[in-house]
């Protein structure tokens, strides 16, 4: 056989200053984590890596919180995070961390080595320096207000007001955000990276790329029309690895610099483990290896520009033969926020839940292309729907069946019809499309794809009715029942990745006890007469109580935060739209508008279709509204409507204007109400 190539996968290394949430999953974990275990499956030479990102300011503004050291916050979150990762299944073969001391030596090794390839550049500057603190200021740590928006707390890296980037002399009056006094200028030597110089190499090598995800090669486009510009490597901070010269006293390399050297540092540890220290060259130092990075999107400046750069003006180390990066992923229709407390905590979910239902309901609207939205309701409805009613309503069929009319022995396959052979032919072909999702990084299709087997093998069972031939004709229950559980067979190999424990059970239910290889799914994978244990629900439904209590949960966790963190609130005001004309306000037909009657629109948990009067006449406006009024209150309520606006047709009823709504910095929508008679017209 073919030796294979070696393959490293990676996961975004997170910062130990927090627990996980359902963010960090959907971005840079479980879609690593299919793969990896599809790979597993296909027998290939792969690595998984991943640990904590222990450096860097959001560290030790994590610290400073809480009034504790930098060392009290990784220890935590390190082990705190390598334990939520197991319990979710996520299959890492190392889970380090930047502390250690292999990471200082091969971050501090690649560092000098650019150094003595005279890469950096140096360059005096005055940064800003807090005499009380006796430091320089990280660009967080300093405030003022914004020259863009005027917003007066924004930071020296960014205005979270109106989202600008930011460098800390733009700001109008800054402040030390340690002593809250006015920083001094301090003169200060710094080691660059002058990326801008390495650009051309860059993008000849980018050019020899395939299979980039176009969100990923769009946004690295983007910055190479800019053209790059040095970016320090270095940072005057006690918190970090020690730049490794001389005259660098005080000064760490910059967390960007040698977080992502960390794969390298965790790979090492890794085959040191395994009593094969050199191992790790196999995979790194290897021009036959291929080396996979899962990110979220706000990292691919630095995996696909940055670290490149470093590893190529470094040598000898192999570059990312892809970066699938995902983008964000919205909760509840708002955008994720630790610090407003609206999150769903992993390790909260795995104490309610299995890991394998978020695998699957996550892992089928993953925000792989665009931003994609995560609600409980949705969670609720992929488990009920699809878990139990698909795919393990046909494993519970197959198994009783079998049980009970074939004495819960895979019964032989005699005179098989077409349709028998079709679905033995289908399970192939199934196999044959989440091979090529999974190889293409579409992991939504993969799952779907999955799901289809299951799909079919309901309908097959359906049709051919085995309830009624196991009267009329024995040999064709028998058939069905035959090719049911080859269809389950496979079923728990191809859904390994996707839902491995309950996979696992499953093969032990059906006495499966052979390879668990990818190759194998379409071959007869069940002997005849193999005997099937008593067959057991792999996936339970989720009631509406259980789905009511963790939406009560984030409604008090957004509650709580906002009472117990004031200060931190930073509304996203989006900017002033462009100026329109008067004519254009005017051309608007705005009118104040009374709710008659209101009904749900079926098969939408978003929609309701309201009759609304608004004086000359009564009409039929849909709006997605549904999560955020009290239907049983809305009869009276007096509204703004837009009546110009053409109709549409959504959900096959034609929908006449629009009642305008304000989204209040919570993301809750309210109506624009008026004390004037429904008919008003608004100018
Ligand atoms: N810790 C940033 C993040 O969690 C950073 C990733 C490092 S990957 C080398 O988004
Ligand atoms: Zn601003």
């Amino acid at each position: 056989m073919q030796e294979k190539k070696p393959i490293i996968v990676t996961s975004a290394l997170p910062y130990a200053n927090g627990p996980l949430h359902l963010g960090h999953l959907a971005g840079a974990y479980l879609t690593a984590d299919f793969f990896v275990r599809y790979l597993r499956l296909k027998g290939e030479d792969v690595v998984f890596i991943c640990g904590s990102d222990e450096h860097g300011v959001p560290i030790t503004i994590a610290a400073e919180k809480e009034g504790v050291n930098p060392q009290d916050i990784v220890d935590r979150y390190h082990e705190w995070n390598k334990d939520t990762f197991e319990r979710m299944g996520i299959s890492f073969d190392y889970y380090g961390r930047t502390s250690s001391k292999i990471h200082y030596e091969t971050s501090q090794e690649i560092f000098k080595t650019l150094y003595d390839k005279g890469f950096f550049s140096t360059k005096t500057e005055e940064h800003f320096y807090d005499e009380d603190a006796q430091m320089f200021l990280p660009d967080r740590y300093v405030k003022g207000e914004c020259p863009n928006c005027s917003y007066p707390e924004a930071y020296g890296d960014q205005c979270e007001k109106c989202g600008n980037s930011l460098h800390p002399t733009d700001l109008i009056n800054p402040i030390s955000a340690l002593s809250g006094k006015a920083p001094l200028r301090k003169e200060t030597q710094h080691w660059y990276m002058p990326l801008g110089k390495a650009q051309a190499k860059l993008e000849e090598w980018l050019d020899s790329r395939e299979g980039w995800k176009s969100n990923v090669s769009g946004q690295v486009r983007s910055w190479l029309q800019e053209g790059l510009n040095d970016r320090a490597a270095t940072r005057d901070l006690t918190w970090g690895v020690p730049v490794p010269l001389e005259d660098a006293e005080g000064k760490v390399l910059y967390v960007w610099f040698e977080a992502p050297i960390g794969y390298i540092s965790a790979t090492k540890e890794w085959a040191l483990k395994r009593n094969k220290p050199e191992e790790w060259r196999k995979y790194w130092q290897n021009p036959d290896a291929k080396l996979y990075h899962f990110i979220g999107k706000d990292n691919i400046v630095f995996h696909c520009i940055m670290f490149p750069i470093i590893l190529m003006e470094h040598g000898n180390y192999v570059l990312p033969e892809n970066v699938p990066a995902n983008e964000f992923l919205n909760l509840e229709g708002k955008k994720l926020s630790t610090s407003r407390g609206w999150a769903v905590w992993l390790h909260n979910y795995v104490d309610h839940f299995e890991a394998d239902l978020l695998r699957y309901a996550l892992g089928v609207t993953l925000p792989e292309t665009k931003d994609s939205d995560f609600s409980w309701k949705d969670f609720q409805a992929r488990v009920n729907n699809e878990l139990v009613a698909v795919l393990g309503n046909f494993i519970h069929r197959t198994m009783s069946f079998t049980e009970k009319y074939a004495d819960a022995k895979v019964p032989p396959l005699s005179n098989p019809k077409d349709v028998d052979l079709a679905v033995l032919e289908a399970i192939t072909l199934q196999k044959e499309k989440v091979e090529a999702a999974f190889e293409q990084f579409k992991f939504r299709e993969a799952l779907q794809e999955s799901m289809q087997l299951a799909r079919i093998g309901n309908k097959y069972f359906s049709d051919t009715e085995p309830w009624k031939s196991k009267d009329s004709d024995i040999e064709s229950c028998h058939n069905t029942l035959h090719v049911s559980a080859q269809v389950v067979a496979a079923l728990s190999i191809l859904f390994d990745p996707i839902i491995p424990s309950s996979m696992a059970k499953l093969r032990a239910q059906i006495g499966y006890d052979g390879a668990i290889s990818w190759e194998n799914i379409g071959t007869d994978l069940l002997k005849v007469g193999q005997k099937l244990q008593k067959a057991e629900i792999l996936f339970t439904k989720i009631e509406d109580e259980q789905i009511q209590m963790e939406l009560d949960k984030l409604e008090a966790q957004l509650n709580n935060n906002a009472s117990d963190a004031e200060s931190e609130k930073t509304i996203d005001y989006p900017n002033i739209k462009d100026p329109i004309n008067f004519d254009d306000f005017m051309a608007m037909d705005l009118r104040v508008g009374i709710i008659k009657e209101v009904t749900e629109v079926p098969k939408s948990n978003k929609l309701l279709a309201f009759k609304v009067d608004i004086g000359i006449e009564t009409r039929t406006i849909v709006s997605g509204i549904k999560k955020h009024v009290q239907i049983d209150r809305l009869i009276g309520q007096k509204v703004t409507v837009i009546c110009n606006l053409a109709p549409r047709m959504i959900m096959g009823m034609e929908s006449k204007g629009m009642i305008l709504m304000a989204e209040s910095p919570d993301g809750n929508l309210h109506f624009v109400t008026s004390e004037a008679a429904e008919g008003s017209l608004l100018s």
